[in-house]
């Protein structure tokens, strides 16, 4: 029979690819996986062809034979399935807390996924988290450390499940940006034996070796001048312009000056190292 094809998504940008490509593999299963480039501009062709056999147009998309799973949890509780239930606790009342924290993660963890794009975790500076995702990171941890003190661990049904893979990258996000998680022993622990999973460190190297994806509203201009993250730069305008540079706004910075972050002159282009990506086109 024919190898399963995973359609992936590019490291350091899917989260929900990663979700799908940990399970598979920490369900020992074969699979090939082509890597669908899904930065901007080329995402929008790209996605239209995964389209053209998938309904949703996202990856991850697992493709086995006839069968194609569009979904990252589908193809999570798949995985699960072939490894006859391994993933998953044995006991229907804990199966059913785990399904409880994937479907929390699934619809995006009380906002914490859309405030802190994966994305921003390979970044080479962070901005400081706000109060309102602390308070929601307080009451997910609160949460995680309630399951492990009751599994008395290492994963937050005692062996290794979907509910913890599902995690990985919100773990990636958080521990990569200034949460500190001191007061809660158990998930330091956790986060720890998760990041020290091989497939987890395989992806997290392969993405870490990736261009930049920069997204526009990760670092506001008040952001930019805050002293942790170094000294903001202007560059005069162009002198052949024709329009008057803006007048300044209160708070903000000098009229015409271009908000340099504090990594300028070494930030690479988005498109400049395309080569290590494979596509599937
Ligand atoms: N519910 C889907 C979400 C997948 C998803 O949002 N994938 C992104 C890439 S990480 C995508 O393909 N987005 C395309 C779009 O939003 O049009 C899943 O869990 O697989």
């Amino acid at each position: 029979m024919a190898t399963p094809i995973l359609y992936s998504g590019t490291k350091n940008a899917s989260s929900w690819a990663m979700r799908a490509w940990l399970a598979l593999r920490e369900a020992r299963i074969e699979f090939t996986e082509e890597v669908v480039d899904i930065r901007r501009p080329q995402r929008f062709i790209n996605l239209a062809r995964i389209g053209a056999f998938s309904p949703p147009a996202m990856v991850p998309v697992l493709v086995d034979g006839n069968t194609v799973i569009a979904d990252s949890l589908a193809i999570m509780e798949f995985a699960n399935d072939l490894a006859g239930g391994a993933l998953l606790p044995h006991q229907a009342a804990d199966r059913a807390r785990a399904r409880s924290l994937m479907a929390w993660q699934h619809a995006g963890l009380s906002n914490i996924c859309q405030r802190i794009s994966f994305e921003s975790a390979f970044y080479p500076f962070k901005r400081p988290l706000m109060n309102v995702e602390r308070a929601e990171c307080r009451r997910l941890f609160h949460c995680l450390e309630r399951n492990l003190e009751l599994s008395g661990g290492p994963y937050l049904f005692g062996q290794l499940s979907l509910a913890d893979l599902m995690l990985v990258p919100t773990v990636v996000r958080l521990t990569r940006h200034d949460l500190e998680l001191a007061p809660w022993q158990r998930s330091t622990s956790w986060t720890a034996a998760l990041l020290e999973r091989p497939a987890v460190v395989e992806w997290l190297t392969q993405a870490d070796a990736l261009p930049h994806i920069w997204l526009d509203d990760y670092l506001s201009p008040r952001d930019a001048q805050l002293p942790e993250l170094g000294q903001v730069t202007l560059h005069e305008p162009p002198t052949t312009s024709h329009r008057e540079p803006p007048a300044a706004e209160p708070g903000r910075q000098a009229a015409g000056g271009l908000l340099q972050p504090p990594f300028a002159g070494r930030m690479p282009s988005p498109m400049a190292d395309s080569s290590r990506i494979r596509p599937w086109l």
